[in-house]
């Protein structure tokens, strides 16, 4: 039970969800404050980022072949010693890393979770002073001694015991799910607590907004042109024209059409039939919100969170937002999909 007239932080909220699950022994509840810690240390970074020469390349380049920040390393490095000092947590997959990180110490081998994350997305953004975000997503381990293997990770979302996203915005905040809605944390810096400011959030209905790079529209299928299209129309009982926005930050793009109503699209191109989201640890977590959230994310054809990944790294086309957003969108899809 929330009080509204009284400050609810998030420890205080993951604790009380706690006592919702009268087998839970704390486990979970220590894994969100580890990741809590975790973020608030790489938001003290980021924030500092324009301070510090920190900002430019490492040089490495990471296993998608894309070059690394500074940023994007720190993150990476600060969540898994969390994750690990922490004990609850058995193995990552991380954007940053081609193989799983196994934790093999008598410590964190015990521990039943595997999380799949990306650090730092969006971080192209990162100079220009733009959102970026945290996505993380929570497995039980599948198998039951010693550390976690890739098999613990490759499940599909249908099996996710939690997932959210940190946004490194005008304000930071903290969204996630454990499958009992979705619930937004905004960070008070000034004593670096979460506080609960988006209580059970749901997509509206329908939206007025779709989000998607435009500048690749002539290696988009069929359907996702003839979307495109159907968005600029003019249609008054449907809002149409809608509005374009787009960040580049998954995150940002996802929070704000959460918040205000609307439609992100990556599909698959010419170039990437699959898209350039990778499953596990962007689409996956983020369709889990938005179905936690009464909305929908889809592949185009499939259910997201039905799908078995293959390989940690594997990307999928990723459509998300309200229901009949994304349903309409699939509708374009099924009536251009070549045979
Ligand atoms: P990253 O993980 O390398 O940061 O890439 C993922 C990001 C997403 O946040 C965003 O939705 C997408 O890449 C933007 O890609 P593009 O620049 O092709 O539009
Ligand atoms: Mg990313």
């Amino acid at each position: 039970m929330i009080h509204r007239n009284k400050i609810t932080t998030l420890t205080e909220f993951i604790i009380q969800r706690q006592s919702e699950y009268p087998h839970a022994k704390g486990a979970l509840t220590r894994l969100l404050n580890d990741i809590a810690t975790a973020a608030k240390i790489v938001n003290r970074e980021i924030n500092a980022a324009g301070l510090v020469d920190i900002l430019g390349t490492v040089g490495k380049r990471n296993i998608q072949g894309e070059t690394q920040k500074k940023l994007d390393v720190y993150a990476n490095e600060m969540f898994i010693t969390a994750l690990k000092g922490g004990g609850e947590c058995c193995a990552i997959a991380s954007e940053e890393n081609e193989k799983v990180i196994s934790f093999s110490n008598e410590f964190s081998e015990k521990g039943k979770y595997v999380v799949a994350m990306d650090p730092l997305d969006g971080s192209s953004n990162i100079e220009a002073n733009v959102s970026i975000g945290t996505i993380f997503s929570i497995y039980k381990r599948v198998t039951e001694v010693g550390g976690g293997t890739q098999s613990d990770l490759l499940q599909p979302g249908i099996h996710l015991t939690a997932a959210g996203y940190v946004i490194y915005g005008s304000s930071t905040m903290l969204v996630y799910s454990t499958g009992k809605g979705v619930n937004g944390f905004t960070l008070d810096p000034s004593v670096g607590i979460f506080c609960l400011s988006h209580p059970d959030m749901r997509f509206p209905e329908t939206g007025k907004i779709y989000s998607i790079n435009e500048g690749n529209y002539i290696y988009f299928p069929e359907g996702v042109k003839k979307y495109i299209k159907y968005c600029q129309e003019n249609d008054a009982p449907t809002h149409r024209p809608y509005t374009s926005r787009y960040i580049g930050s998954l995150v940002a793009d996802f929070h704000r059409n959460l918040i205000k109503g609307g439609i992100f699209l990556y599909p698959g191109t010419t170039k990437q039939p699959n898209g350039k989201l990778r499953l596990l640890y962007e689409c996956s977590p983020i369709a889990y919100l938005a179905e936690q959230a009464g909305g929908k994310a889809s592949n185009g054809i499939n259910r997201i969170l039905e799908i078995e990944p293959k390989t940690l790294h594997e990307r999928s086309p990723f459509f998300v937002g309200p229901r009949s957003m994304v349903e309409t969108v699939e509708t374009f899809m099924r009536q251009n999909h070549k045979k």
